[in-house]
């Protein structure tokens, strides 16, 4: 396993010097943060990237992400020009030394939350997804941070509209497509590819989303036989929903050499289904940490792992889930865990 942490560029207040000086850590996941979705990044924008990154010590062997345009999940407009693109960015990563691309195939909204600041009893705050909350959206009038918001509420209905008539058969199909066309450059250019999990794993709006169980990511692995083609496992994400066993689905799928990527965060789901993000340690949340980092190890995880979000603590304000104190302490307590499971192993 090797530890990371996410970094958001040069203009993310969670400095590298900062990260640098957590134990254990080898390299922070990161992304060209100024160039429109769907076009190619400049080579002279990621090696000059990678060199701020490596001047630190720390390695740029993750990027997360790459996102992709809505027309290559609608199928429609410019998508095969956006997937031409789409190769040409894993190619310029792959000659600077990138080893996997994280994407994700949910339609409009990336990840999506009630509240950025609930406070919690200790004082904390973190972000949280209250069903009751949610319903009452205007999904056209919505921006958090980290979605494209560049659409107007009219685009966004038009947008939301398109996903609707495709549905969940035609999501699949597009995925299909993109997948079939992007993994032989993949390939070519030795770099794994890492879908991540739909967050939540359930649809949202009336939104098709797939990525979101067992049945769905064998589904999703069959597309393509070959390990280039694999996962960026969420903790986070899949493990909101109770019915997901996340531990078995980490020793699946970690038996057979797809997850390259961990993303290990802890999750409070609450009696209505909803759920609070919480603190690492397993008895803040509702997931085992100790048993999902055991799953990794006995899998033989050689694969990065970053703690996912954090709570804002310690008075820290920025961007919600990115703050650096409780994803430090999340990397720690994870690095305890597995310094103890790698000599218990001896
Ligand atoms: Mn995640």
């Amino acid at each position: 396993m090797k530890m990371t942490f996410r970094w958001y560029g040069e203009d993310d207040p969670v400095t590298l010097d900062k990260i640098r000086q957590i134990p254990n850590m080898s390299g922070v996941v990161t992304a060209v943060y100024s160039v429109p979705v769907g076009e190619v990044w400049p080579q002279e924008d990621i090696d000059h990237l990678k060199e701020v990154v490596n001047a630190k010590g720390l390695e740029m062997e993750v990027i997360e992400s790459v996102p992709v345009h809505e027309d290559i999940k609608l199928g429609r407009g410019d998508y095969k020009r956006y997937i031409e693109n789409y190769k040409e960015n894993i190619r310029r990563l792959a000659k600077a030394g990138v080893k996997c691309i994280v994407y994700n195939f949910m339609p409009v909204f990336d990840w999506t939350r009630s509240r950025l600041d609930q406070p919690l009893p200790d004082g904390s705050n973190a972000l949280v997804y209250y069903k009751e909350d949610v319903d009452k959206l205007d999904p056209t009038k919505l921006a958090l941070p980290g979605w494209d918001s560049s659409y107007t509420p009219d685009e966004m209905k038009g947008l939301i509209d398109a996903y609707k008539e495709l549905g969940e058969e035609g999501l699949w199909k597009n995925l299909e497509y993109f997948i079939k066309e992007i993994i032989p450059v993949a390939i070519e250019c030795d770099v794994n590819m890492a879908i991540h999990p739909d967050d939540p794993p359930w649809p949202i709006f009336g939104l098709p989303r797939i990525i979101t169980c067992e049945a769905n990511l064998d589904r999703f692995l069959a597309l393509y036989d070959d390990p280039h083609h694999g996962l960026n496992l969420c903790s986070g994400s899949l493990g909101c929903s109770a019915s997901n066993d996340y531990a078995a689905m980490v020793r699946k799928y970690g038996a057979m050499g797809r997850i390259h990527f961990a993303h290990v965060r802890n999750v409070k789901i609450l009696p209505d289904g909803s759920f609070e993000e919480s603190a690492h340690f397993s008895a803040c949340g509702s997931l085992d940490i100790v048993e999902i980092l055991k799953a990794y190890h006995d899998v033989g995880f050689k694969g990065y792992l970053r703690p996912d979000h954090g709570r804002m603590i310690w008075g820290e304000t920025g961007k919600p889930g990115y703050g650096l104190y409780d994803r430090a302490l999340g990397a720690s307590y994870m690095n305890g865990i597995w310094e103890t499971l790698e000599k218990l192993d001896k």
